[in-house]
C-alpha cells in the first residue's frame, strides 16, 4: 500500500526567484499538508551525499554543485498516495517535457534547475526526510 508522505525541496532556482510562495500554494491547493519544513543550504558534500544514488550520472557533479548552489526549502509532505500525486504536480524531469499547469512547467528554467523535487517511491521519501529532519521536527 502506498504511504501518505513523501520529500520536497524547493531547489536554488525557484527559491532564488522568490517562487516558494507561488510553488507552496500549489501544493497546498492540490491537497498536500506540509509536516515538515525548513529553509538551509546544502553544502557540495551533502549535496552529493543526497543524490548519491546519481553518482555514475554524467549530470552528477554539475547537480551537486548547482543543489549547494544557494538556499533550498526542504518539506515533507502528506496526502494519501502522496508520492505518485506529487510527482503528477511536478511534471516531467525536463520543463520542455512537462504538462501543462504541472510546477516545472510553469516555473523550472532547465533540466538542472528544475524547480522542485519529488521523491520517487515511498522507500526513499522515507530517507530522504530522514536526511533533513529529525523526530522534533516533524509532525508526528
Ligand atoms: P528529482 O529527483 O529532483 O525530483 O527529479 P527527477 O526524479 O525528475 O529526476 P532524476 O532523474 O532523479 O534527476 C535528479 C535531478 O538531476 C537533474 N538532472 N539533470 N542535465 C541532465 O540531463 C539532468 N538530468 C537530471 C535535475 O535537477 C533532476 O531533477
Ligand atoms: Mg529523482
Amino acid at each position: 500500500m502506498a504511504t501518505n508522505r513523501t520529500f520536497t525541496m524547493i531547489k536554488p532556482d525557484a527559491f532564488g526567484a522568490g517562487n516558494s510562495g507561488a510553488i507552496l500554494k500549489m501544493i497546498e491547493d492540490a491537497g498536500f499538508k506540509v509536516v515538515a519544513m525548513k529553509a538551509t543550504k546544502l553544502t557540495p558534500e551533502l549535496a552529493g551525499k543526497f543524490y548519491e544514488v546519481h553518482k555514475e550520472r554524467p549530470f552528477y557533479a554539475d547537480l551537486c554543485a548547482y543543489m549547494s548552489s544557494g538556499p533550498i526549502f526542504a518539506a515533507i509532505l502528506e496526502k494519501d498516495n502522496a508520492v505518485e500525486d506529487f510527482r503528477k504536480l511536478i511534471g516531467a524531469t525536463n520543463p520542455a517535457d512537462a504538462a501543462e499547469g504541472t510546477i516545472r512547467k510553469i516555473f523550472a528554467k532547465s533540466i538542472e534547475a528544475n524547480a522542485v523535487h519529488g521523491s520517487d517511491s515511498d522507500e526513499n521519501a522515507t530517507i530522504e526526510g530522514n536526511f533533513f529532519f529529525n523526530q522534533a521536527e516533524r509532525v508526528l
